[in-house]
């Protein structure tokens, strides 16, 4: 623990707070979704081959995005498949049978090896839970929910692609990256964007710990359920463990710009990637 006290004369001392609960990683920490927001029960893999509902489920999630538009309502978490889990109580669950790191989860163009120790089962959007630790504390948290923008945003047009990306890692190696490949291991420009296009990006977390996303050279607009005019601009995104988040992006600063988690330690581990925008004369 550790105290630091900020005081208006020299001397002068607060009471001491007391020390807060060590915050635990829960299943739904995990993307294993038994946390209270958002709960989807679908993508759990508990061994039941027979579980048409759940393969549908985890099917659907995975093979989604990749073709799909923006046009869906912004961050509303699946529907609950509470049928699949009844009678599982969370302090009684078995491990046994629950692969933590189910790469058939992940979309084609992620790179899979031993960059990887887990695969977040049920991403769920969190931009309204205020993190770990932080939930049932006495006084109040924000979170990215309560954000919106003060002044209207310039361009608010419906995105025309969705663009999805993985945060990926393996802890025991300290290895980060983007979709399994570390920003050593990537030869060609992934993240393209072509000029003025808009582009809603979802990150989806697959590790067990929290990531700020950082882009360089634009803004983008948070999607947390606020309409399109007054998404708040940001640019930098918490994306919490097992958890994912989506912003729209306008890409109209042509050039090269760096991309990466925001914890210096992931960064320089691998958690990194160029992003291109096509300058103007382009597309002429
Ligand atoms: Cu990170």
């Amino acid at each position: 623990m550790a105290l630091a006290t900020l005081a208006s004369r020299p001397g002068a001392r607060a009471a001491v707070p007391a020390l807060r609960d060590p915050p635990l990683l829960t299943m739904g920490d995990m993307g294993m979704n038994h946390g209270s927001e958002g709960m989807d029960h679908s993508g759990m893999d508990h061994g039941e081959p027979g579980d048409g509902a759940a393969a549908g489920g985890v099917a659907g999630a995975a093979a989604m995005d990749h073709s799909a538009m923006g046009h869906a309502p912004p961050a509303s978490p699946a529907p609950e498949a509470d049928d699949a889990m009844a009678g599982m109580a969370m302090g009684g669950m078995s491990m046994e049978g629950m692969n933590m790191r189910d790469t058939s989860l992940l979309p084609p163009d992620v790179a899979v090896g031993p960059g990887i120790d887990g695969v977040s089962m049920a991403p769920v959007d969190k931009m309204g839970d205020p993190g770990l630790g932080l939930r049932d504390v006495p006084h109040r948290v924000l979170n990215y929910r309560m954000l919106s923008a003060l002044e209207p945003n310039i361009v608010s047009r419906e995105p025309s692609r969705l663009l999805e990306l993985h945060l990926t890692g393996n802890m025991e190696r300290y290895m980060w990256s983007f979709d399994g490949r570390m920003y050593s291991a990537v030869s060609d420009v992934p993240i393209r964007f072509a000029w003025n296009e808009r582009v809603r990006v979802k990150l989806i977390n697959n590790t067990m710990m929290a990531h700020p996303i950082h882009l360089h050279g634009m803004f983008f607009e948070l999607v947390n359920g606020e309409s399109a005019a007054h998404q708040p601009r940001k640019n930098v995104v918490i994306v919490q463990p097992g958890a994912s988040a989506q912003f729209d992006l306008t890409a109209n600063e042509p050039g090269d710009w760096a991309f990466h988690c925001h914890l210096m330690y992931h960064m320089h581990g691998g958690m990194m990637q160029t992003v291109t925008v096509v300058g103007p004369e382009a597309a002429s």
